[in-house]
């Protein structure tokens, strides 16, 4: 039998809607997906998750058959379970911990008993699949229980683990009443992938605090088995974004988008509706700049993108209905008769439409007080095919560990984020190309490709070194 590899997601990526009666699928073009694709889509390979909707009982059989041609196997949720182990321990325990913002969270007991139930249910669905000699690789928050499941049930299996957001600081992780457990699930791994060193060294600093693990180097050995912790910094499909500047569809909206802006030099900001990506605060300071530099006003605008997400969490709604007021207070006080301050909108774009704002904006504007890693600054240098343009980027988001030759700022700093905006308008274009060149190099050599290759690589090597061990 032929080895195969299956990634492990909350989320399949596949869009699913019902239209009149019938499930329709469109496969999701995300960074994550693209790159993967290589992987699942390939021989017996498959990816297990949630397809996004409930489906109900009688018509799940149907989905499934629909999802199987795309290599995709569901694991579906009723309402109860999307509730408390996604909206619940997911986003209202794992979240905010990990993005520094813990009174935010919500330790309800019983949100951490869907999260174990859940992520038993994946392992169901996981180990109907499994075969000795498969490789399993799982991703993200909603599912650090996974390894050490799989692991009690196919002992020699291959499983790789990779977190997608922060791993804090021991101080913040020891807040949570089911640490312990957490860390348990995760051991379960051959290798554990974070996006940033730091990530990594927060994690074994947990690890040898919380369990009776040894930990040497990036190496933890528990209960006879070894671990290995490492650093992975996501990349993306960088070749896409660059090809995408040169599509007809994407050089419409250039157009158009020059004509509207005018003159104007425009700042662009895209983020999900999160308070882990600063918005608020990044208003603040665009609005000191309109108060304290005068000569600006109607030299530049902020075109901010927010797209919806979790709003019907209390504090994303409240979080929402802050930025509504503050954008309202910006226009109505700064506002001339042939210009706005800020163009905002709450929704999402198709990703020609991004394209054309990465290609046209003078400055990009990402202040996220914690982010993982952000793509969308290393997609707004990707497009940058004339090496032109100023990225300004919070030290807090993992991708500033790379893009160094960004403007780096500490986004509580509203006056210094302010400064990095008048910056990076009075740029010269040398150091401009300069700055931007060296960001592209990366960005395009350490692209999605890559990053899945050196996960699978080191997950190969970490089996062949275990077994290794074994046989001595
Ligand atoms: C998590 C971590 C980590 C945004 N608006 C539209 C749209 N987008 C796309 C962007 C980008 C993606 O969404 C956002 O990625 P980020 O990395 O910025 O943020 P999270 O969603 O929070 O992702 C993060 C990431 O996982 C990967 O590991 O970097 O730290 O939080 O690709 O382009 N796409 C389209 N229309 C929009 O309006 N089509």
């Amino acid at each position: 039998m032929v080895n195969k590899t299956i990634i492990v997601s909350n989320r399949l990526p596949v869009k699913i809607v019902e239209e009149n009666g019938e499930y329709l699928l469109s496969p999701s073009e995300g960074g994550l997906a693209t790159g993967l694709g290589s992987v699942y889509k390939k021989g017996d390979n498959i990816w297990v998750g949630w397809p996004g909707i409930e489906v109900p009982e009688d018509r799940q059989q149907e989905v499934t058959e629909k999802l199987a041609e795309l290599n995709l196997i569901p694991v579906f949720l009723t309402p109860d379970e999307i509730n408390l182990y996604y909206e619940g321990f997911s986003n209202e325990v794992l979240w905010p911990v990990f993005h520094y913002m813990v009174t935010y969270a919500h330790f309800e007991q019983t949100y951490w008993d869907f999260y174990q139930s859940v992520n038993d249910k994946f392992k169901a669905v996981v180990t109907a699949q499994l075969n000795e000699g498969d490789t399993v690789w799982v991703h993200d928050y909603q599912l650090l229980l996974l390894p050490q499941l799989i692991r009690d049930a196919q002992p020699h299996v291959t499983i790789g683990f990779f977190q997608h957001i922060p791993f804090p600081s021991y101080e913040m992780f020891r807040l949570i009443p089911w640490r312990e457990e957490l860390i348990g699930g995760m051991f379960g791994a051959d290798l554990l992938g974070f996006h940033t060193f730091d990530d990594v060294r927060h994690f074994l600093s947990a690890a040898s605090r919380l369990s009776t693990a040894k930990v040497s180097n990036n190496v933890i050995t528990y209960k006879d088995r070894q671990v290995v912790v490492e650093a992975f910094p996501m990349g993306i499909d960088a070749n896409k974004f660059e090809s995408l500047t040169h599509d007809p569809v994407v050089a419409e909206h250039v157009v158009s988008l020059k004509e509207t802006m005018q003159e104007c030099k425009i700042i662009l900001t895209i983020d999900r509706l999160d308070y882990s990506k600063g918005i608020l605060q990044r208003l603040q300071a665009y609005e000191l700049l309109l108060e304290t530099h005068p000569e600006y006003i109607e030299q530049l605008s902020l075109y901010m993108i927010v797209v919806p997400s979790r709003d019907t969490v209390a504090q994303y709604r409240e979080l929402k209905d802050q930025i509504d007021q503050l954008v309202g207070n910006i226009n109505a006080h700064f506002r001339t008769l042939n210009w706005l301050p800020v163009h905002y909108f709450y929704r999402s774009f198709p990703v020609e439409f991004l394209s054309a704002l990465y290609y046209t904006a003078d400055i990009c504007l990402v202040t996220p007080m914690r982010d993982g890693m952000n793509l969308v600054s290393k997609e707004y240098v990707a497009s940058r095919a004339g090496n032109t343009g100023v990225l300004i980027l919070s030290e807090m988001a993992g991708a500033s560990k790379e893009l160094n030759d960004a403007l780096i700022v500490n986004p509580n700093n509203i006056g210094d984020v302010m400064r990095a905006i008048v910056e990076a308008i009075n740029m010269p274009v040398e150091e401009q190309k300069r700055r931007m060149s060296v960001m592209r190099g990366i960005v395009k050599k350490f692209d999605i490709h890559l990053w899945v290759k050196n996960f699978m690589d080191k997950l190969d090597e970490v089996k062949q070194m275990q077994e290794s061990l074994l046989t001595k």
